[in-house]
C-alpha cells in the first residue's frame, strides 16, 4: 500500500536493468513483500505514453435533490456528469458564476453523486439558490463551460441547535479499545436531526460527508491507534440544516496489553477472549502462499502467530505487526527480540523460539525443544516470499496433516 514498497520495487527493478547493462551478475534480490496496490499518479500532464493532454472536459449535467424545485435544508445532493478525452478527475461547485483556477483549494474528486451546502439566510423566507459545476483533468485543464441549477431554499428555521453534553464512554478516564461510545445530549427549537463526530475541531458544513442521524448513544472509531489523550470533538444539527457549536470530550487510550513470551497448548476460545481475530489458516502441508498476502488479510496493529488445531494452539506468541512481519527480510539466524520472543522470517523459514541461537536449515533445527518453537518453510517468489511446508509447531515434527498455521490479529 505504501511508496516505499512502489520505490523499492522500481529500485529493484532499475538495479537489474543496470546490472544487465553492465553485463554483471545479480547479488540476491532485494525482497520486497509489501503489497504494491498504490499508484502514484503525479505525471501532471503526460497521460498514455507522454502525449500531453490539452483537451478541458465538458460539463454535461447537474441536478440539485433530483431535480426538487424547492427545499428547507441546506445540505442538497448534486448529481454531475461530464466528459473527458482521458477522465475527469475533479469537480468545483460554488454559488459563484466566477470560473475557478485549477489551483483554487474546493477541488473535490469527482463522483456522480455528492452533497453541497447552500449558504443560509439569519433571517425568515424563500431564497433563489444557484449552484455552479466545473470540472477538470488530471492535466489540470478546467472546462470551459460550466453547468448550472436553481433551487428555491425555504428558511423557516433559523435556530441553531443548543449542544448540551457530549460524553465518551460514560466518563471513564481510560480505554483500551479503538471503539468508544459516546452519549449526546442536545436540544433544537424544532428537533435535533444529526451529529457530526471528529477528532478535527473544523466546524463541519450542513452538508459535509459524515454527519449521522442523532441519537443518545452512537458510537465512535479513533483515527489512528496511535496511544495518546483522544479528544473527540461533536456537532449537531437540525433539518434546516443549522449548525451548533461543538462540545468535546476526552479519553486517554492506551494499547491493549499484549501477553509477553511464548505460550504452548492454550486454547483457541481463550485467545478469542482476549480480542484476537482469526485473520489467516492454512494447514502445514500448504505451499505458495505469500508473506504479502497474508499480510493484507492480517492487517491490524498487533499479529498472533501460532500452530495447532481449530481448539488448541500448540504454540503462540504475539508482538507488535511490524515485528511478526517485518519490513525488510532477517539476515539468516538472526533472530530479533520482540515481546519477549525471538522472531525471524526471510526465504528459508518463518518462525519464532524462546532462544536467541537458531539453526535455520532452512527451518531452526536447533534451540531448547521446551515446546516454544515455531518454523515455517518458506522460499523466494520473485519479489515476495511463500510458504513452502511445515517443521515444528511447539514439541511437534510431524502429523502435520492435522496441524495448522494460524494467525490472529487484534486492533
Ligand atoms: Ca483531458
Ligand atoms: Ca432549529
Amino acid at each position: 500500500m505504501s511508496k516505499t514498497s512502489n520505490f523499492l520495487k522500481t529500485t529493484a527493478i532499475l538495479s537489474t536493468a543496470l546490472f544487465t547493462l553492465l553485463g554483471g551478475c545479480l547479488v540476491e534480490d532485494p525482497i520486497d513483500y509489501t503489497t504494491a496496490t498504490g499508484s502514484v499518479s503525479d505525471d501532471g500532464g503526460q497521460q498514455g505514453g507522454g502525449v500531453l493532454d490539452s483537451t478541458a472536459p465538458v460539463a454535461v449535467s447537474l441536478l440539485i435533490d433530483n431535480g426538487a424545485s424547492s427545499t428547507s435544508n441546506t445540505a442538497v445532493t448534486l448529481d454531475i456528469s461530464a466528459t473527458d478525452d482521458v477522465a475527469v478527475t475533479d469537480y468545483y461547485a460554488s454559488e459563484s458564476a466566477a470560473t475557478p483556477q485549477a489551483s483554487d483549494s474546493g477541488w473535490q474528486s469527482y463522483q456522480q453523486s455528492t452533497s453541497f451546502t447552500l449558504s443560509g439566510s439569519n433571517s425568515l423566507g424563500v431564497f433563489q439558490r444557484t449552484v455552479y459545476v466545473w470540472f477538470k483533468d488530471a492535466a489540470g485543464n478546467v472546462s470551459a463551460n460550466s453547468v448550472s441549477a436553481s433551487i428555491s431554499l425555504g428558511v423557516y428555521d433559523t435556530t441553531a441547535p443548543n449542544a448540551v453534553s457530549v460524553v465518551i464512554d460514560g466518563g471513564a478516564d481510560n480505554t483500551t479499545s479503538s471503539s468508544v461510545t459516546l452519549t449526546l445530549n442536545a436540544t433544537d427549537d424544532q428537533a435535533v436531526t444529526g451529529y457530526y463526530a471528529s477528532e478535527s475541531a473544523v466546524t463541519p458544513q450542513a452538508g459535509d460527508i459524515g454527519w449521522d442521524n442523532y441519537s443518545v448513544l452512537v458510537g465512535y472509531s479513533f483515527d489512528n491507534n496511535t496511544a495518546e489523550t483522544k479528544t473527540v470533538n461533536v456537532w449537531f444539527k437540525d433539518a434546516a440544516g443549522n449548525v451548533s457549536d461543538h462540545l468535546q470530550d476526552s479519553i486517554n487510550y492506551s494499547r491493549p496489553i499484549l501477553q509477553p513470551g511464548i505460550r504452548t497448548n492454550i486454547a483457541v476460545s481463550t485467545v478469542i477472549s482476549e480480542g484476537w481475530v482469526e485473520c489467516f489458516s492454512e494447514s502445514y502441508t500448504t505451499s505458495g502462499t505469500t508473506i504479502s498476502s497474508i499480510q493484507s488479510q492480517c492487517n491490524k496493529p498487533d499479529l498472533m502467530m501460532a500452530c495447532g488445531d481449530s481448539t488448541t494452539l500448540k504454540a503462540a506468541a504475539s508482538a507488535e505487526a511490524s515485528a511478526v512481519i517485518p519490513s525488510t527480510p532477517d539476515n539468516r539466524n538472526t533472530p530479533r527480540l520482540a515481546n519477549g520472543t525471538w522472531w525471524y522470517l526471510n526465504n528459508h523459514s518463518w518462525g519464532f523460539s524462546s532462544d536467541a541461537d537458531i539453526t535455520q536449515n532452512s527451518c531452526d533445527t536447533s534451540g531448547p525443544v521446551d515446546g516454544k518453537q515455531l518454523c515455517w518453510h518458506t522460499r523466494s517468489n520473485g519479489d515476495d516470499i511463500e510458504m513452502f511446508g511445515g517443521y515444528s509447531c511447539g514439541t511437534t515434527r510431524s502429523n502435520f496433516q492435522t496441524t495448522k498455521r494460524i494467525l490472529f490479529h487484534r486492533d
